[in-house]
């Protein structure tokens, strides 16, 4: 049968995207080129291009126009209201604010954007959630600095905190710091290092090394925006993100186990870093045993302490699993193994709904912090019909079984959850293969893998049968 019971009142309903993957306009209101701009389409067999100048002639850039969100937001903002949301997670597209990165003075006009935007939500009672940097690094801070490799982008990256917590504060409440900060676990795929971190690395460099030193400077800055940000506003919450893949052995061999913890270790030692404000005694013995020689000072350790964050927020998509691979040590790359007991999505992510009851305790026994599931949801192929439908009970089903497993979590388990915003609400842009055919939405984009359709939106099924989970606060899923 059904569970019927209600979510606790002032569940933050809503959707999520990120302004790279909608926005478009990718030259407009002053903006400067950022990485995004600069990866081509690709699929679910053919990675991303990374581009070092636009090569309009032989790539297609998707970011460039995305939705053109950019344009249509008002349009989009009532179709959300429509809906009944009550957040929208969207994220601020650094190279609008400051168009280079590492400029004294913010852009007004890009600022103005996002004044407007936010006053968009907040005219039908929508609350903006909003992360500083979703995989849109200023250009010029790639260029000229080689990203998150140096220690300076601690500084740029606090202007920018600044100048948002300031102007926006009496607009913003809920912030998170980077976007699934810890996808760069996997360091050997070259998109996760460059969409983290801003980091191409060149032939032969230590790219786990790399990525570590380039998380240490990014949790430091994460850290220190915390601190800022409460000093600007006492009332402000300011959040993680992590890409939770819970990972699961492959069996109960002890051997399995010892490796699975590791893993999970491995994947998940930037929310400790973030929510405990220390680094895990594992990880200071790995950097021993590998001989990184860590640009780790005090003061650095002292802000870790201080600015440790007010929530988790997460995506939950899918789960891993791995097995014992003779060695000590997690490589993601190399060590995940296939799940005998899911099914994955079109694009291969293993869809597992007990996995998110799962990382909800699993999160709470460790940081005994509020959670926000601030993603989730299933790619797939969408067909629109003649009239203008979508019949989309796959994500539908997708998305019932979630919830239903958030809903035990909450209810039964106790778990403290703000809110649940749903990704891509409106399809957008994917970050993993750039294509629009990997569609999320709620809301259909008129719209092909090369740019080409009337942009015209249309409700989905999913759309009305959403609607009523929050109108019935999740009662009727
Ligand atoms: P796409 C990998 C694993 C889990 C989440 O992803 C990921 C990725 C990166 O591809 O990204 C998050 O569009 C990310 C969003 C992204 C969304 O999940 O590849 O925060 O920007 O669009 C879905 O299907």
């Amino acid at each position: 049968a059904e569970d019927i019971r209600e979510f606790p009142p002032n569940f933050l309903w809503g959707g999520a995207v990120a302004a790279h993957q909608l926005e478009g306009a990718y030259q407009e209101g002053g903006k400067g080129l950022s990485i995004a701009d600069l990866f081509t389409l690709g699929s679910k067999d053919q990675p991303r291009k990374i581009t070092s100048t636009i090569e309009d002639d032989k790539y297609y850039y998707p970011n460039h126009q995305a939705i053109d969100f950019y344009h249509h937001y008002p349009e989009d903002i009532k179709l959300l209201a429509e809906m009944g949301f009550k957040c929208f997670r969207t994220s601020i597209a650094w190279s609008r604010i400051f168009p280079n990165g590492d400029e004294t003075e913010p852009n007004e006009a890009g600022l103005k954007f996002y004044d407007d935007l936010f006053d968009e939500c907040l005219k039908y009672g929508i609350e903006p959630v909003v992360t500083l940097s979703h995989f849109e690094i200023p250009l010029h801070l790639v260029q000229e600095y080689g990203g998150w490799r140096d220690r300076r982008m601690i500084e740029f990256f606090l202007r920018l905190a600044e100048v948002c917590f300031k102007r926006y504060h009496h607009k913003v409440k809920y912030w998170m710091t980077f976007n699934e900060i810890n996808n760069q676990t996997n360091f050997e795929t070259a998109g996760h290092l460059y969409t983290n971190s801003g980091i191409i690395p060149t032939a032969g460099e230590n790219r786990e090394k790399l990525m570590y030193q380039a998380a240490h400077y990014e949790l430091v800055a994460s850290a220190q925006a915390v601190t800022l940000g409460h000093d600007i506003d006492p009332d402000l919450q300011i959040g993680s993100m992590i890409a939770m893949c819970p990972i699961y052995p492959l069996t109960s061999k002890p051997e399995d186990i010892l490796f699975t913890q590791r893993a999970m270790q491995t994947r998940y030692w930037f929310s400790d870093v973030h929510a405990n404000g220390f680094y895990p005694e594992w990880l200071l013995k790995f950097f021993e045993k590998k001989h990184f020689d860590m640009d780790i000072t005090t003061a650095d350790l002292a802000a870790l302490q201080v600015g440790t964050v007010d929530y988790i927020g997460f995506s939950y998509y899918m789960s891993f699993t791995t097995k014992y691979a003779g060695h000590e040590d997690f490589n993601e790359e190399y060590d995940l193994v296939e799940n005998p007991y899911v099914k994955a999505s079109e694009w291969g992510w293993q869809i597992d709904p007990v996995g998110l009851r799962y990382a909800l305790n699993w999160f709470t026994d460790r940081y005994h912090l509020p959670l926000f599931v601030v993603e989730n949801g299933l790619g797939a192929v969408d067909q629109l019909t003649e009239d203008h439908k979508v019949h989309d009970d796959y994500r539908i089903k997708y998305m019932h079984d979630h919830i239903t497993q958030m809903k035990k979590a909450v209810l039964d388990d106790g778990v403290d959850l703000m809110g649940y915003t749903p990704w891509g609400c409106i399809d957008l842009v994917s970050a993993g293969t750039g294509e629009m055919s990997k569609r999320y939405g709620m809301i259909y984009v008129d719209e092909d893998d090369h740019g080409n359709g009337s942009l015209n939106r249309y409700r989905k099924d999913s759309f009305y049968w959403f609607k009523n989970v929050i109108a019935t606060n999740g009662a009727e899923l």
